[in-house]
């Protein structure tokens, strides 16, 4: 690959792309491979990788059980994107676009698949009756800036993310592009966030987990190594917003799940029981 000027041929062709990630790009989908999916014992079974994606799932399960609700107990089951276990036969079956996060309700007449994040989180609110306002105004908002999220963040790790941190070429038009798209969707939520405690007002909701999980963690210096270029600390409303979620012991027990790197005792592969986040983590079970 070059950073030549391109001159798009008529017809695409598929081609070796490099960078990181190039191997697990397909022009096609569908599954690669048959591989059955593992189920435990729990009504929900999570299928993810701790991902800013991921994470929303194994927070808001987690946030569901600290609430009192044993109806939300899961098994959380690595999918390791980079080995292409998203294209088992299995994994298509309940999601088929092949992305992690994706959720198997067992507790329903047969079982129930529940895919993409933010469809993750309502389904999960709304049966449980949790995190997202009843009243029509609040849960309004609540489903403005779930919506806001899932439309921005392509733009911020398929766009930013990538061609900061992951393309094989450093390329000023893009990472301009994206830059500023970056900058401009953080002073979005500056902006709100300095009149409002979270995103739907002064209560905690699905919106808050939605969007923690890729602006908070932005912020707090966790994403792309981008702190500085990015000049996170300026966005200082985010950074009140972004530390009060973080020091929510859900959102730290949701980290871990299925988290495959950082510090081994930040990383819990499979969660089976509560129990797992103090005997299972990557330092214990590697001293065992
Ligand atoms: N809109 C989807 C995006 C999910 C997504 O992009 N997941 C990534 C990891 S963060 C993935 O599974 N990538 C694997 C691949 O692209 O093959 C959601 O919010 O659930």
């Amino acid at each position: 690959m070059s950073d030549q000027e391109y001159t798009p041929p008529t017809v695409w062709e598929p081609k070796e792309s490099g960078g990181k990630f190039a191997s697990i790009n397909r022009p096609v989908a569908g599954p690669t491979h048959d591989k059955a999916l593992s189920v435990g014992k729990h009504p929900f079974q999570l299928y993810s990788l701790a991902t800013p994606n991921g994470v929303k799932a194994s927070i808001m399960l987690e946030e569901l059980l600290a609430l009192g609700h044993e109806g939300a107990e899961y098994d959380a089951w690595l999918v390791d994107i980079g080995e292409g276990d998203q294209f088992g036969s299995g994994f298509v079956e309940i999601n088929p676009n092949s992305k992690i996060p994706a959720l198997v309700d067992h507790t329903t007449e047969t079982p129930t698949r529940v895919f993409e994040s933010g469809s993750i989180l309502l389904y999960l609110a709304d049966k449980f009756g949790e995190l997202l306002p009843g009243e029509h105004r609040a849960r309004t908002e609540t489903m403005n800036w779930l919506f806001w999220q899932m439309g921005s963040a392509p733009f911020l790790g398929g766009g930013f993310g990538h061609f900061y941190a992951y393309a094989p070429v450093k390329l000023e038009y893009p990472i301009d592009r994206y830059t500023m798209e970056a900058k401009r969707q953080l002073d979005v939520l500056n902006r709100h966030l300095a009149d409002n405690r979270y995103m739907a007002g002064d209560e905690y909701t699905i919106a808050d987990i939605a969007i923690w999980s890729w602006y908070g963690q932005l912020v707090l210096g966790r994403l792309y190594e981008a702190a500085a270029f990015l000049q996170v600390h300026t966005y200082d409303h985010v950074v009140r917003w972004a530390k009060e979620i973080d020091a929510r012991p859900a959102v730290q027990r949701g980290r871990m799940v299925n988290r495959t790197f950082g510090e081994p005792e930040t990383q819990l592969h499979e969660r089976h029981d509560a129990s797992d986040f103090d005997t299972k983590t990557q330092d214990k079970v590697g001293q065992n």
